[in-house]
């Protein structure tokens, strides 16, 4: 697979409207976008730094992936997302085939008009990998 850069850091988050102020006046990043992603129980928001961004992740359910992660103690980086050139499909099938366990076996609609799927952090040196493009 070709990696051409990282996309974004996920940031797990209990109140977006809590720590934004942080993001924006401390560190004077702009939000440039909130959506809310029902599929995966998430509201996000999009700050820019450079070509990268940080998506920070407010479950909007308990049986969101993100709050049974707080849950357990998980605060902060909650994934890393790379952005693929040449196909999640075809980044998907070569994990496969090398022994990777899949989260999702074929890449599904993201926030920002992204496909996405992930990989399961027990086979991706601990850290919960996205991998994704655009759509
Ligand atoms: N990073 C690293 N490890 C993680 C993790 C994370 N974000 N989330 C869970 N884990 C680890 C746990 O610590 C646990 O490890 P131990 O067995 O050593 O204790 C193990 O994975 C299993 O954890 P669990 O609490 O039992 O959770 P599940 O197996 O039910 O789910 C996972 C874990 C990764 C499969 C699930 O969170 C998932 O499917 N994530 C992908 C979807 C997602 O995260 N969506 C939210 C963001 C959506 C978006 O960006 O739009």
């Amino acid at each position: 697979m070709k990696i051409s850069r990282i996309d974004h850091l996920g940031i797990a988050v209990k109140s977006i409207d809590e720590v934004l102020p942080y993001f924006e006046e401390v560190l004077g990043l702009k939000c440039y976008a909130i959506e809310e992603v029902a599929d995966q129980k998430v509201k996000t928001a999009f700050l820019k730094v450079g070509e990268v961004k940080l998506e920070l992740l407010e479950p909007t359910s308990e049986e969101s992936a993100v709050a049974k992660f707080m849950a357990n103690g998980g605060r902060g980086v909650h994934h890393v997302a790379f952005a693929i050139e040449d196909g999640v499909a075809n980044a998907l099938a070569e994990c496969d085939e090398k022994g990777i366990r899949l989260i999702d076996k074929a890449p599904r609609p993201g926030a920002e008009q992204m496909m996405i799927a992930f990989l399961h952090p027990k086979s991706t040196a601990g850290i919960l990998t996205e991998l994704c493009e655009k759509a």
